[in-house]
């Protein structure tokens, strides 16, 4: 791929007009030993998945809809920081390709204008505390029309093409993804998940501000104050205690 600079993330590449999952395509490959740094994209998702068994709509050729095999040696309970590790890259390549001020939603959106442009979907499989592989997938609104995203979508969705003008070249975005998906993921590997989680400040949208939590047992209202070093957000409650939140939905509440 013209303009990719990385070492082993998307030398080896699998692209494919039309697929269930391209996270589903990657974790078969990885079950047949495809290399580390793997990656599968997809012009087209007729299954495209987020989390809790919800969909990921995945028009052909309107977006990036890609997944990354990686073999880390870290311990399975640091790998919800690669959704957060992927955020940064992905909002980072973003900036810097298109021009526009993309930011995150904890943990694994990336919103142009208050709506959903990516969503990160990390999957692992681990045995005796040991990862076998994890797949990190991500689906970007390039130019999806505004009339094709389903109706209950539509208010929630952008996008790239509606903040900018002209052309966005889907292949030189993929490859600044990558980029920085190695680079970070250097980092995190070299140095832990430090420096990459200050940089996710800086492109927080959630820090700060009021926001709703769903959480798998319960939900609160609270100011989200910060991550903490496992990734988690800390979300300071209206009666004064502060809650870690490690799983669940966050919605951030109008000012
Ligand atoms: C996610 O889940 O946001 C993770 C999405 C990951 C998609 C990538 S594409 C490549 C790879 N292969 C896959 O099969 N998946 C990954 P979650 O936070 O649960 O959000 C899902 C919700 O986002 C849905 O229930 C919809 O409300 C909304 N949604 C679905 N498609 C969308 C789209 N194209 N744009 C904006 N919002 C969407």
């Amino acid at each position: 791929m013209a303009h990719l600079h990385t070492r082993f993330v998307g030398r080896a590449i699998c692209y494919e007009e039309s697929v269930t999952s391209s996270n589903e395509v990657l974790k078969k490959l990885a079950d047949k030993n495809a290399a580390d740094g793997t990656v599968c994209v997809a012009e087209e998702q007729t299954g495209g998945k987020g989390r809790l068994a919800r969909g990921w709509f995945s028009p052909k050729g309107k977006g990036l809809w890609f997944s990354l095999l990686l073999k880390p040696s870290f311990l399975p309970q640091e790998a919800p920081k690669m959704t957060l590790l992927s955020a940064v890259a992905v909002v980072r390549a973003i900036r810097e390709v298109c021009q526009v001020e993309a930011q995150i939603k904890w943990p694994n959106d990336v919103l142009l204008n208050g709506k959903k442009l990516v969503g990160i979907l990390t999957e692992m499989s681990a045995e005796f505390g040991h990862i076998n592989y994890l797949v990190v997938g991500i689906g970007i609104n390039v130019c999806v029309p505004h009339d094709m995203v389903p109706e209950e979508l539509r208010p929630a969705a952008i996008s790239i093409a509606d903040a900018v003008e002209g052309k966005v070249d889907r292949v030189a975005l993929l490859a600044k993804v990558l980029d920085y998906l190695e680079s970070y993921y250097d980092i995190a590997c070299r140095e832990g998940f430090g420096p990459i989680l200050d940089q996710w400040r800086d492109y927080s949208i959630t820090l700060g501000k009021q926001v709703k939590v769903i959480a798998p047992d319960k939900t609160y209202v609270g100011t989200a104050l910060d991550i903490d070093e496992t990734g988690a957000l800390q979300v300071k409650k209206e009666d004064g205690t502060v809650e870690t939140v490690l799983a669940g939905d966050v919605s951030i509440r109008p000012a």
